[in-house]
């Protein structure tokens, strides 16, 4: 029953020194030494290799070392495969930070003080109340609620959109494709916090952005897939957008002459909205382990057919 990780050098001798510690019982091995294919019941990853499936062929879970699992094949996973993402609390608390920081920079104008600055510009523009200031977050899972719970302190008007309805506390909810125009409209920071499936490849397009209201703002935490970069661009250029701040994009890295790194309405960052801590991840993957173990459900298992 080995457990096989493909995952950076500095983060193998982490993982190695909790499992020696804490479950001796468990043989684990780091790629590229993966010993005897066979042996491989559990594979944990960051980015997959491509042959993942038919390489290993006794192959039981493959535990995810991020949130997201679209870097999986989900539409080829074997039918005896199961595929669980980490719910790492390291992970939401990245994403709570990042999309805390992101909102209230765009909410008190930081973007526009920075080029100010650099231009040698003093001066003062009018104070939004927070609760005159409507946020939106697209996806209602674990980090989307996360985050929505850090916001609702500082009084913003809030509203979420998930596929499913949702009744959430101060938040108005929207669900399903139909109900998205509305959501739109009532954003002047959207936050994309999606998981990246065959619905919601691209969902950030001119489309989209033709429904928020003039002068709004995005944020994008959810993968470089959502956003069609070209619509982004033109969003901006016309005024219609006013800022984005941007972790995810759909290569990573970019290449140096990305008009995003020098964009003067783009903050970028190298998709650090979180970064899975093995510490906080350890106890989170090694109760799924036990629970597969022992015959229970894990946590965090992704459904066969959503993507997610
Ligand atoms: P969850 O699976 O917990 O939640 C996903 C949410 O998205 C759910 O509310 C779901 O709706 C909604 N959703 C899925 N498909 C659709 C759709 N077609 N239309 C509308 N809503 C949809 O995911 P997490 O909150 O844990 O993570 C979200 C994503 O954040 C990850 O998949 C990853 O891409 C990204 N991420 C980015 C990080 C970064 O560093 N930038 C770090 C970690 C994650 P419903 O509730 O109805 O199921
Ligand atoms: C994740 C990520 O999905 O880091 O966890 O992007």
């Amino acid at each position: 029953m080995t457990l096989l990780f493909k995952v950076p050098d500095e983060r193998a001798s982490v993982w190695k020194a909790l499992f020696a510690e804490h479950a001796p019982d468990i043989p684990v091995r780091f790629w590229p030494d993966i010993g005897d294919p066979a042996q491989v019941r559990y594979f944990a990853a960051w980015q997959p290799p491509a042959d993942l499936y038919e390489r290993f062929t006794e192959l039981e879970v493959v535990f995810a070392t991020s949130a997201g699992v679209d870097q999986f094949d989900l539409a080829h996973v074997p039918d005896l495969v199961s595929v669980v993402r980490m719910l790492d609390p390291g992970i939401a608390q990245g994403i709570i930070e990042y999309a805390g920081f992101a909102v209230l920079g765009l909410h008190r104008q930081l973007p526009t003080y920075l080029q100010q600055q650099r231009e040698g510009v003093w001066k003062a523009h009018p104070l939004l109340a927070a609760s005159k200031r409507r946020v939106g977050v697209m996806g209602l899972g674990n980090l989307g609620q996360a985050t929505l719970n850090t916001l609702r302190p500082f009084g913003f008007a809030l509203s979420g959109w998930s596929r499913t309805l949702k009744t959430l506390p101060g938040v108005q909810c929207y669900g399903g494709l139909e109900q998205l125009p509305d959501f739109l409209g009532s954003c002047d920071i959207l936050l994309c916090l999606l998981p990246l499936t065959h619905d919601t490849a691209g969902i950030l397009n001119a489309q989209t952005f033709a429904a928020l209201p003039a002068g709004a703002s995005l944020i994008n935490l959810g993968r470089g897939g959502h956003l069609v970069e070209a619509d982004l661009l033109a969003a901006l250029d016309s005024g219609h957008l006013a800022h984005a701040i941007v972790d995810v994009l759909q290569e990573e890295p970019p290449r140096s002459d990305h008009p995003f790194l020098d964009h003067p309405k783009i903050w970028l960052t190298p998709h650090i909205g979180a970064m899975t801590d093995p510490h906080s991840a350890f106890e989170v993957l090694l109760e799924n382990i036990r629970r597969h173990q022992r015959g229970e459900d894990m946590v965090g298992l992704v459904e066969p057919g959503t993507g997610y």
